[in-house]
């Protein structure tokens, strides 16, 4: 099983979507392996946006994602990051199809909902920069047999 993370945004906290957005993930039968809240700081952002530093929009970004807490997420399923990179759905929100997350919820490019890591390499440092071992659980639901046929776990 794969394990991707997701990052509520400060817009989504805002404008009071969280319980519809992790619904959808709950719904489609990915498993939360870990979630909290937090406040991020610069220098966390500055890493996790190491690529975008030196765009234009970087400071308003910056200010964007640190205007409320975030909620941050670990997700698992079998090719989870695929399956909630389609979800999410294209980064500028305007752009993004109906039924994708993005596509449903938002206008902006900015203020698009949601952080959801791009492959399964940076999945795994973007997990260890948000959570410590501890705060990631390792269970299965009781109805995994029913989401998954057996050669699928
Ligand atoms: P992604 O979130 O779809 O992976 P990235 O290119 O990694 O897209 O950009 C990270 C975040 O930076 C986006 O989700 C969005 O909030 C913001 N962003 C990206 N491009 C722009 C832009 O052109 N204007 C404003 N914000 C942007
Ligand atoms: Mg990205």
């Amino acid at each position: 099983m794969e394990s991707t993370l997701v990052i509520l945004k400060p817009s989504t906290i805002q404008r009071a979507l969280v319980g519809q957005v992790i619904d959808r993930f709950q719904k489609k039968g990915l498993i939360i392996a870990g979630m909290k809240m937090m406040q991020l700081s610069e220098a966390i952002l500055r890493e996790h946006y190491a690529h975008l530093v030196d765009r234009p929009f970087f400071p308003g970004l910056l200010e964007s994602m640190r205007a409320t807490p975030v909620i941050v997420m670990c997700i698992k399923g079998r090719d989870a990051v695929e399956v909630v990179r389609a979800m999410t759905g294209a980064t500028n929100s305007r752009k993004a199809l109906p039924g994708t997350i993005r596509g449903d919820f938002s206008m902006s490019g900015q203020e698009n909902i949601v952080h959801a890591s791009d492959s399964l390499e940076s999945a795994d440092v973007e997990i260890r920069r948000f959570f410590t071992a501890d705060e990631i659980f390792d269970y299965n639901p009781a109805l995994m047999r029913s989401m998954y046929a057996p050669d699928e776990l």
